[in-house]
């Protein structure tokens, strides 16, 4: 049965966690990373030599980063549907996978530590107020494909969707100022109506 260590409060974890239940997968979540400790184990480390998380084992075939893991059980188990079969469809949601990883990500990371886990009298602001800054400027490039699209990649969700909805949660769950995103909003709505999400995405920013 699919294995996956992780937990759930982590962004990478949720990405994982999605896909796994979108595709009503058999599997097993053993917790792992923040106060559940074990990434720092030997055996852990023989998995990921990151010591981080998530990692999954799939019959054996053991994988670590949250992007590559949800394309892989995308190609696996999903192809037509969250793994695009016209390769400029699945082009067009890997790319949005890459610009949440390398773009998106990197932008709010500070806002998101500075204002969500850590003590007010310890918060650097400067870098809180740039982080923030950044992040909005990004989320803006989403809220201007969202016009267009029912979905990142068009009218289907896709593992695009998947990422970048994990990382849309965040955006919006970070108190601070944002942008008005209408279409990112009702996309993030759409999103967050699907059984998958449920008991993942609901659970508190943290
Ligand atoms: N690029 C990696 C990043 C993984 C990562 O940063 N994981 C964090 C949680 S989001 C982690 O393991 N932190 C240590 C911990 O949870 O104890 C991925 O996308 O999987």
């Amino acid at each position: 049965m699919l294995k996956i260590w992780g937990r759930l409060s982590s962004v990478n974890v949720q990405k994982v966690m999605w896909a796994v239940r979108e595709l009503a997968l058999p599997h097993e979540r053993i917790e792992a990373g923040g106060q559940f400790g074990v990434i720092d184990t030997p055996e852990y480390l023989r998995m990921n030599p990151n010591g981080q998380v998530p990692v999954i084992d799939d019959g054996g075939f053991v994988l670590w980063e949250s992007n590559a893991i949800v394309r892989y059980l995308s190609s696996r188990y999903a192809e037509g549907t969250l793994w695009p079969a016209d390769p400029c469809a699945r082009a067009d949601a890997d790319r949005w996978m890459d610009w949440q990883a390398t773009e998106w990500q990197p932008a709010m990371v500070q806002a998101f530590l500075g204002l969500v886990r850590t003590p007010q009298e310890k918060r650097d602001h400067a870098a809180i107020a740039a982080s923030t800054a950044k992040s909005n400027a990004k989320a803006l490039i989403l809220e201007q494909i969202l016009q267009s699209r029912e979905f990142v990649g068009g009218s289907q969700i896709t593992m695009g969707d998947i990422v970048l909805g994990c990382a849309a949660h965040r955006w919006l769950g970070i108190p601070m100022e944002r942008p008005a995103t209408p279409a990112l909003s009702a996309w993030y709505r759409r999103l967050m109506m699907r059984p998958a999400v449920q008991g993942i995405l609901t659970l508190p920013l943290k």
